[in-house]
């Protein structure tokens, strides 16, 4: 086949990207035409995403695509999850969008469990209880209502790939692997659960059709067309998910023992099922049954991940210590090892403002002695985070009754050797790392796929193996680790 382009926007916690995928049929080569950041503001302490700047930058980065390989044949866009605009019947936005680390949500879970018993939320919707899911976010909005309804005038709910692609399109719905994480959906029959919504007193006429991931949303407006010449471009219901999109990527074969690790921001850890497994030892041990593509559910888990890091060298920024990653890892990797740990999903390390303290406060509340230098903070979060995917992987085989012989670490977080080196000993599978750009390249071939170029699931997981940059980490027994990994439990019970 002549090379079409796809082009993904991924939308991630600290930087938004717009990136071609080369495409001939065989081979996909990804390339990014524009990089900006994504930031969320804050305005009198709520936390806003910056929407407008975002549209603005996601055009740039179109527009400079089109420039330099003329329109591509297709764009998809993706983000993280939960996250949603409201318009009004004009199509306009009924206010900024809320980003979901803000404290609206702050005990909305326990004020839903009054109308709607846990175990029941958990059966219906095979998703697990994140505070800042959009279910309590809507409550969230009804709570601290200034208006007896602050419906009114909200014609529509959509989340953040939806709201961007219909300003690419003017076409409105709701792609599934996003909709599946916001707790508002069954989990057998996919799609919303009106029950659950008139329960809880959501207005049902706002959350549009259920469209299925993979399926074309529409032609871009003859308005862009004019504006930045992207002419005879579809939009795709890619994974609108960044998290369904990177294990859309995770370059698997025919066998069937392996779990993944989408490494980023968070730590999203888990194993591709066919069908939602809700029972009592799902619920307790926290996985949650996600939407994939192909008839897949994304059992897994939320880990904080390497927002731990993040948020730890925003501290050292604020203290006048400007270190860059690989600096840090380099000094984590000299920190003595096998020092103190922490449950990386503390509630107090979600969003402190300070996360060195708040990491360091988790310490000493546990009798531990207290990292002070960057090299022993960043240590303790990695260590912590390894032991906290090998206490995972052991509940996904408990939970599914098989073993994982492999962890595929998939995302920007495998460019950290040192937590992958960490994740196969401290686990002892082994841990294949790569691609880095999984979420992009999983968002361009599910593109190909809608556009007829590629069949199945199988068929994009076999181009990505033709591509992958990956890298094997053999686990190093090391009884050292399951020493760690006593304490461990022992500080998460
Ligand atoms: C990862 C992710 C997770 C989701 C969290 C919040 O970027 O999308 O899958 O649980 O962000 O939306």
């Amino acid at each position: 086949m002549a090379t079409k382009d796809f082009l993904a926007v991924d939308l991630g916690a600290e930087s938004g990207r717009t990136i071609v995928g080369h495409f001939d049929g065989e081979e996909l080569q990804i390339e990014e035409s524009h990089r900006f950041a994504n930031l969320q503001i804050d305005v009198l302490g709520t936390v806003y995403w910056d929407t407008l700047r975002l549209w603005h930058e996601i055009k740039t980065g179109i527009a400079k695509a089109v420039r330099q390989f003329g329109p591509p044949s297709a764009i998809g866009i993706d983000t993280w999850g939960i996250d949603f605009g409201l318009l009004n019947a004009e199509g306009s936005l009924v206010g900024n969008p809320v980003c979901y680390r803000d404290a609206r949500t702050d005990g909305m879970m326990e004020a839903a469990f009054e109308i709607m018993p846990r175990d029941e939320v958990f059966q219906r919707t095979g998703i697990q209880f994140l505070k800042f899911n959009t279910l309590y976010q809507l409550l969230a909005m009804k709570h601290h209502a200034a208006s007896a309804d602050p419906f009114s005038g909200v014609a529509s709910l959509l989340f953040m790939p939806d709201l961007l692609s219909f300003f690419l399109t003017g076409r409105k719905g709701a792609e599934y692997s996003i909709a599946s994480t916001s707790q508002l959906l069954d989990a057998v029959s996919k799609t919303w659960d009106l029950k659950l919504i008139e329960q809880f007193g959501l207005p049902e006429g706002i959350f549009p059709e259920i469209v299925p991931t993979g399926s074309v949303v529409g032609d871009v407006t003859s308005h862009l067309v004019d504006e930045i010449g992207v002419v005879g471009t579809k939009v795709i219901a890619s994974p609108g998910h960044d998290t369904a999109a990177a294990v859309v990527a995770v370059p698997a074969g025919q066998r069937n023992d392996w779990c993944y690790i989408s490494s980023g921001t968070w730590s999203l850890m888990g194993a591709e099922v066919p069908s939602p497994v809700i029972n009592a030892k799902a619920l307790a041990c926290k996985f949650t049954n996600e939407g994939g593509i192909g008839n897949t559910i994304r059992f897994l888990k939320n880990i904080m991940g390497l927002w731990l890091v993040q948020q730890s060298r925003k501290s050292f920024v604020e203290a006048g210590n400007e270190l860059d990653y690989a600096t840090l890892t380099r000094l984590a990797e000299e920190a003595p090892a096998f020092g103190s740990i922490v449950d990386p999903n503390n509630e107090s390390l979600f969003n402190p403002t300070n996360m060195v303290e708040a990491i360091q406060d988790c310490c000493r509340r546990s009798d531990q002695p207290v990292p002070s230098d960057e090299g022993a903070i960043v240590r303790c979060c990695l260590e912590s985070l390894a032991l906290c995917y090998r206490q995972t992987v052991e509940e996904l085989e408990e939970v599914l009754g098989k073993r994982f012989s492999t962890i595929h670490i998939v995302g920007g977080g495998c460019r950290n050797e040192l937590l992958c080196r960490m994740t196969a000993d401290c686990t002892g599978r082994v841990v294949v790392a790569g691609p880095v750009e999984a979420t992009s390249i999983g968002n361009c071939l599910v593109q190909a796929m809608a556009v007829g170029e590629l069949g199945s699931l199988a068929d994009i997981r076999a181009v990505v193996r033709r591509n992958a940059d990956v890298k094997t980490y053999e686990p190093q027994p090391n009884p050292q680790w399951d020493e760690h990994y006593a304490r461990y439990r022992a500080l998460i019970s």
